[in-house]
């Protein structure tokens, strides 16, 4: 029997690729090609445009520690804004907290949140959850229009590409920051430091947050399928330190079960490599743009 075979290029010369069992869907939304594949490796996989977006055995990496690093910090998190996360995997993570009050679900394509459902239904398991709204329109747009309404903001988007770029300009941050409380949160996924095309988009991002957040400081995890293996968070925040604030007995109180994200993790993770440190600093007022 032929094999078959899913590739990403993580780089001009660099491809990743894992054998497949078969394609599960292929469809055409308004936004981006969405396939879903079933993967010996790594279970079932969501597709977005050509680029992983979701495993199913490495999603808990992602989520966990897109979700449970800012709530470790922040003591008092009722309302929450999610945008894109589509799959589910942030809104099952977040739905596992009884203090959160509220959740908007912001994503940009509906046939997302319909596949997911139907191909994915243990990830996306929390949009029925009564604390969540789902709103199908653009983050970017959405945003704009929030004024102090939120305690947390979790932006789980797509590459600084298609439909996720302006996920990463100064206006949408800045737009973030007025939609979050005086003590509020942001955290959004921030692309890999190492492949060269992929380092200049976390330098830009990064740049954008500094000249709007108070505080702002990225955080690492290796999630084996997304570009190089290893993955950035950033965690901006007007009045708490991701460090400072942190109380490890805040999340040991809450007895919930990770796999992946622990108090020691929470405070190695925003150690970050020399060469990342290098990468963030570099001046370059180009880069700074949108
Ligand atoms: N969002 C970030 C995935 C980026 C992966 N990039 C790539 N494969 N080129 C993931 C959404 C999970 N809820």
């Amino acid at each position: 029997m032929k094999e078959l075979w899913f590739s990403e290029y993580h780089s001009p010369n660099v491809r990743f690729d894992f054998r497949i069992k078969r394609e599960l869907y292929s469809g055409e939304s308004e936004y981006q090609h969405i396939h879903i594949f079933d993967s010996y490796e790594f279970g079932r996989v969501l597709v977005l445009d050509g680029c992983v977006m979701v495993t199913e055995r490495d999603e808990f990496i992602y989520h966990e520690m897109l979700v449970h690093v800012p709530m470790s910090v922040h003591p008092d998190v009722k309302r929450v804004l999610v945008i894109g996360a589509g799959d589910g995997g942030t809104l099952k993570q977040l739905c596992r907290y009884p203090d959160i009050e509220a959740i908007d679900l912001v994503e940009i394509d509906g046939d997302v949140i319909d596949v997911c459902r139907e191909f994915l239904p243990h990830l996306a398991s929390s949009f029925d959850d009564p604390r969540v709204a789902i709103h199908i329109t653009d983050g970017l747009r959405f945003v704009r229009h929030c004024q102090d309404a939120y305690d947390l903001i979790l932006v789980d988007s797509t590459d600084p590409f298609g439909p996720g770029e302006g996920l990463f300009t100064r206006e949408f941050f800045g737009n973030c920051y007025h939609a979050l409380e005086a003590d509020g949160i942001l955290v959004n996924q921030h692309e890999s430091p190492y492949y060269r095309s992929d380092a200049r988009e976390v330098r830009k991002a990064h740049a954008n947050t500094r000249e709007i957040f108070e505080i702002q400081r990225l955080y690492q995890a290796h999630i084996p399928t997304y570009p190089s293996g290893h993955w950035l968070f950033g965690f901006m925040s007007k009045h708490y330190h991701p460090l400072d604030d942190f109380e490890a007995q805040r999340f040991l109180n809450r007895e919930l079960v990770c796999d992946y994200y622990n108090p020691e993790l929470h405070r190695g993770a925003f150690a970050l490599p020399s060469y990342v440190q290098r990468l963030l600093n570099e001046d370059d007022d180009d880069e700074s743009e949108v």
